[in-house]
């Protein structure tokens, strides 16, 4: 677990070394999976003389890039890391080793790595090598960082979002199933950051067959950006071949419960990736298997695009850890679709209740973030 940064004493200006390796870990937000992003600072007293962030797996960890920038200047220099340099052997060499090697005198950590293989085993090896090590500053701030990482490391099961898009009365489409383009253009280029930095933008076959969407992540800013995976919800694969969906960059993974071979292999024709899941009581992929499996496949952060069917049952599952609402302002009518289809409540006790975690205004929008109660 992560220490309390209460037990150390911090100098005032390790916070402020700490937020710059933060930022310089923000940069690799939308290039790191499977790996976490990473930032990493060298100070020779109050002069910062390296730094590097995690780019992408497989590439040379934060500290390493730091440590080369720094070159001789490394020797008794501090260390300002966002997460514990690891001791393994994975893709690339142990980072612990490379800081010792380097001559770092102290090594300031955020939190320690939640990866089993790591595991406060790289802050024990900087200490037996006598550095001076302290863990658990800025802690929540490396935390928000990487809660698909974290959450997968501890759980199996990546982080979970869903990005839902309202008008004022609480209505997201119209009784004919069209839903494009409640939200502003400001909105918009926020939702294609949000799946920028996702792993896998996962769908219900009710929203291929209705938009025809491409779910691609689109951001203004990112250049050399990696497609998340598109997933497509499909009980009965009914995928149209021709889907947009198929035709994008990155791998499109179709989910069903069905064994149907002929539409099974028209889908592999097209490019997709076919998967049986185990299904629910009502025959579709059970949500918490779907999770597991996109854990597995080492997807961080997973965005769920979809309509009111599976956003209901998203909800009753429980599954959930941070919806996002775009509230428009207009109105669509008693006859338009709610966010959430659901049985009715036999009386308020049995509502479902949210905690709103930041509420803002993105253009002519607003943007909510809920999370579960409790
Ligand atoms: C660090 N610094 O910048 C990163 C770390 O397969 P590899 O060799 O890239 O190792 C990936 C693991 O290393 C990853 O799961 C996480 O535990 C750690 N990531 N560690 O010291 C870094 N990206
Ligand atoms: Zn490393």
């Amino acid at each position: 677990m992560v220490p309390s940064s209460d037990a150390v004493n911090w100098f005032p200006e390790d916070h402020r070394f700490m937020a710059h390796a933060l930022r310089l870990a923000e940069k690799g937000l939308y290039t790191t999976d499977p790996n976490p992003r990473v930032g990493c600072v060298l100070v020779q007293g109050n002069e910062v003389v390296g730094e590097g962030w995690h780019q992408r797996a497989g590439g040379p960890h934060a500290e390493i890039v730091a440590l080369r920038d720094a070159g001789e200047r490394a020797r008794d220099a501090t260390a300002y890391v966002t997460l514990e340099p690891c001791s393994h052997h994975g893709r690339t060499p142990p980072c612990a080793d490379a800081l010792i090697e380097a001559g770092v005198r102290r090594v300031a950590v955020a939190m320690q790595d939640p990866n089993p293989r790591v595991a406060g085993r790289g802050l024990e090896r900087l200490r037996r090598a006598g550095i001076d090590v302290s863990c658990g500053l800025l802690w929540q701030e490396a935390e928000r960082l990487n809660p698909g990482f974290i959450k997968r490391m501890r759980s199996g099961l990546p982080f979970v979002r869903s990005k839902l898009a309202m008008s004022l009365d609480g209505r997201t489409a119209l009784a004919s199933g069209e839903s494009k383009w409640i939200t502003g253009e400001v909105a918009r280029q926020d939702v294609h950051r949000l799946r920028a930095r996702s792993s896998a933008i996962v769908t219900g076959i009710g929203t291929v067959r209705a938009d025809d969407p491409l779910l691609s992540a689109r951001p203004d800013e990112a250049t050399d950006l990696e497609q998340p995976a598109r997933v497509i919800l499909d009980s009965r694969l009914r995928s149209p071949a021709n889907a947009r969906v198929f035709r994008q960059a990155g791998r499109t993974l179709v989910l069903t419960t069905a064994s149907d071979p002929p539409a099974r292999q028209a889908l592999l024709n097209a490019g997709a990736e076919v998967l049986e899941v185990q299904p629910d009581a009502a025959g579709r992929p059970e949500l918490t298997a779907v999770l597991r499996l996109l854990g597995r496949m080492e997807f961080n952060e997973v965005l769920f695009e979809a309509g009111a069917t599976l956003n209901g049952a998203l909800l009753l599952a429980g599954v959930v850890d941070e919806w996002t609402v775009y509230l428009a302002p207009c109105v669509l009518g008693d006859e338009a679709r709610g966010l959430f289809r659901l049985p009715g409540l036999a009386g308020m006790a049995d509502r479902q209740e949210l905690a709103i975690v930041d509420a803002r205004r993105v253009g002519r929008d607003m943007r909510l973030i809920l999370r579960p109660c409790g």
